[in-house]
């Protein structure tokens, strides 16, 4: 079979030769239904029956990889999709640089491995649970459209990496697909395995935050795991790179068109300033601080998703040839670390400061600057919206000090330009940088929905060009 070319035949559409490999199929045939159970559970409440204009992924060939049609989610063809295998490809980083790139799972990496693709397995579905009731207040059938397609690539993604499993990690890799069905994302006794992956998605602009900034942290992830000397893993994670840009570009639009919403209409109203918050929301479209609230918010959370800054598990991880740092493959150095430093922003005598540290521990905070970057194009690109509107307000990534709970700076209290706060002026000042009820409160007047084709909710302006180059009236979900 041509790599390229998906096998859609059986139950689970492929290109791993799944028809050959009755073990593996089996497994995955069995695992199945406890996952359709899940998703009906835990997947979007309500429009299960609506047709939503999806694409699915047809191929894995980058130039048309995926075909558009109206489909009911509970009927989307997950599959299992690896991008083809690159001939000779070499282990690129750590002390096996060089060697052939594994196509089983080292003996002596198997636990650190399996870690590794159970944490990423865990966030795809933990994402869809947290996005479950936003379909009732879509602020139109176009971003109904994004959300769902976000929910079934996760739900993709988390396929990924049970095939991974169950193909590569015998009994345990099967109890493992097991118990990502049974963990719930906020759930008391059964939580996620990641801190920003139990917190709630309650509206649009906290899910427009989430994918850009969270999901932003599953590129990066998935960057590192794709360089990855073991070869499924890497191209397991290459294809869902392909998937992952549009949610990214979900996040970012959205974003982008709450603002500038918010900005027309400070416009037409002749209000200026920023500032009046108050008047800004009497014009039905959400004010420039509450959406920086809300950045701050899922920027800090998110962050804590890299872990400590010096991390052994980091270093073991990049020393064994398991996971790279953000495209290894373009860095020119060594590729092994071993006598190099980091500079690693650390809490040192009660102070705020650079610190240099062996670069193999200091891999989370390398790749954690990397995403800090990434972060920082894209808010450039909203500031550029608020200027071209004419608006005295520039959109701030906080401080990594800032609202943190894992790492150097969880001990701390810090306001968002990284200055330290004793708890008490913490408590006063939180409500400055973080959403709180009134915040909540406003936002949540806001998400009525918005079911006719063509048609926006006042606070969010259209998008420039729609799915798959549909016209503005097109009816992206036909509900039922
Ligand atoms: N919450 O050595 P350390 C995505 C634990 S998002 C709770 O610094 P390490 C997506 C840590 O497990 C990308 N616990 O950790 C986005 C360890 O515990 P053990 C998901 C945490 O391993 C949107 C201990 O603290 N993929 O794809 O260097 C929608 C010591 O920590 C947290 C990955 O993350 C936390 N935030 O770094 C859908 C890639 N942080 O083992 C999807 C795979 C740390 O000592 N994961 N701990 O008991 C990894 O590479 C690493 O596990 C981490 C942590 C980067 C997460």
């Amino acid at each position: 079979m041509n790599i390229a070319q998906v096998d859609y035949d059986g139950l689970i559409p492929n290109n791993v030769a799944l028809g050959q490999d009755e073990r593996v199929k089996r497994a995955l045939e069995k695992w199945h239904p406890g996952y359709i159970n899940w998703w009906n559970d835990m997947g979007p409440e309500g429009f299960q029956e609506s047709l939503v204009y999806l694409r699915t992924a047809v191929s894995v060939d980058p130039k048309g990889w995926a075909k558009f049609d109206y489909v009911r989610m509970p009927d989307y063809r997950w599959g299992v999709l690896l991008a083809p295998a690159l001939e000779g490809r070499e282990i690129p980083f750590g002390r096996h640089k060089g060697e052939d790139a594994w196509q089983e799972v080292p003996g002596e990496y198997r636990a650190m491995l399996r870690r590794l693709i159970v944490i990423q397995g865990d966030t795809e579905p933990a994402s869809v649970e947290q996005q479950r009731y936003l379909g009732k207040t879509a602020p139109s059938l176009y971003d109904m459209r994004n959300l769902f397609q976000v929910n079934v690539e996760e739900g993709r993604h988390l396929w990924a990496m049970v095939y991974l499993l169950q193909k590569y990690f015998g009994t345990d890799g099967r109890e493992e697909a097991e118990a990502l069905l049974q963990r719930r994302s906020g759930d008391a006794d059964t939580p996620r395995m990641l801190g920003a992956f139990n917190e709630q998605t309650p509206d649009w602009l906290s899910f427009f935050m989430f994918t850009f900034f969270t999901d932003r942290d599953g590129k990066m992830q998935l960057e590192a795991l794709a360089q990855s000397g073991f070869d499924p893993l890497s191209r397991t994670c290459r294809f869902m790179l392909t998937e992952e840009a549009h949610h990214m570009f979900v996040g970012e639009t959205g974003v982008t068109r709450i603002i500038q919403r918010t900005c027309e209409a400070m416009k037409d109203a002749g209000i200026n300033d920023p500032n009046e918050i108050e008047k800004v929301r009497k014009l039905g479209v959400i004010d420039l601080s509450t959406i920086q609230k809300k950045a701050n918010l899922h920027f800090s959370l998110t962050l804590d998703l890299f872990g400590n800054e010096i991390s052994t598990n980091a270093a073991n991880a990049f020393h064994a040839g398991i996971k790279g740092r953000y495209r290894e493959d373009r860095l020119k150095d060594d590729h092994q670390l071993e006598g190099g430093t980091y500079p690693v922003l650390r809490l040192i005598d009660g102070k705020i400061q650079h610190e240099d540290s062996p670069a193999l521990s200091a891999l989370n905070m390398r790749l954690r600057d990397d995403y800090v970057g990434d972060c920082n194009n894209g808010v450039g690109r909203w500031n550029k919206v608020i200027a071209d509107l004419g608006i005295p307000f520039e959109m701030k990534l906080p401080h990594v000090a800032f609202h943190r709970h894992i790492g150097e700076f969880s001990k701390i209290r810090a306001d968002v330009t990284g200055n330290r706060l004793s708890d008490a002026d913490w408590a006063g000042r939180r409500d400055e940088f973080l959403p709180f009820d009134e915040d909540r409160d406003f936002i949540e007047s806001l998400m009525q929905p918005q079911l006719e084709p063509g048609k926006f909710a006042g606070w969010i302006a259209p998008p420039k060009v729609g799915i798959d180059n549909k016209p503005g009236e097109f009816e992206y979900v036909k509900i039922a």
